[in-house]
């Protein structure tokens, strides 16, 4: 195996597009021969962190997992890529604490809160907005910024990236490391 293993670790809001750019990154490191996996956090909370809600207590508990997981991947020297909202600092440095130096690379979807409200693809911030979804993040949660993180993507000129465009940053951070 021709790489080192790793855990990029997508963080922000829900509709940031973080599942997106985590397949798109998948792909991009498969045609560049790379063995990477993916772990999506709405779809590990469906096995892995079934137990777990929303509470502050279960999204760090939630995070610690996931952490756990990708330092294993890391281990057996794939990139494991994680996508979930981890609102908070202090549990995404906790993660970062498991991996050796430069071995955890974050990656801050900075989409602004109207734009992943306006695409509600799953009518979740409106269901929040109604008060019908209690603790939102964005909305009645907070979510806290990285300060440091390794990559920051966001919008140019009120324009998206594109997910391949993301992913192509992402990999090529990687590539040069
Ligand atoms: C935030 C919520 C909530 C609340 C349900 N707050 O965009 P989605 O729908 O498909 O993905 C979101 C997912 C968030 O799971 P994570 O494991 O990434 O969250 S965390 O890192 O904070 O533990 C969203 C949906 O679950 N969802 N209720 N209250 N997102």
């Amino acid at each position: 195996l021709n790489q080192k293993g790793c855990v990029v670790w997508i963080t922000g809001l829900s509709g940031s597009g973080k599942s997106t750019l985590a397949c798109s990154l998948g792909r991009e490191l498969h045609s560049r021969g790379k063995l990477s996996y993916v772990l999506d956090g709405d779809n590990l909370r469906h096995g892995l962190n079934k137990n777990l809600g929303f509470s502050a207590e279960d999204r760090t508990e939630n995070i610690r997992r996931v952490g756990e997981v990708g330092k294993l991947f890391a281990d057996a020297g794939l990139i494991c890529i994680a996508s979930l909202i981890s609102p908070y600092r202090k549990d995404r440095d906790a993660c970062r604490g498991m991996l050796p130096d430069g071995s955890f690379i974050e990656v801050f979807m900075n989409m602004p809160l109207e734009v992943c409200e306006e695409r509600d693809v799953k009518g979740l911030y409106k269901l929040a907005r109604a008060g019908k979804i209690k603790g939102f993040t964005g909305i009645d949660d907070p979510y806290e910024p990285p300060l440091n993180c390794e990559i920051e993507l966001k919008m140019a000129d009120g324009i998206c990236p594109t997910p391949i465009d993301m992913a192509g940053k992402v990999a090529s951070y990687l590539g040069e490391k």
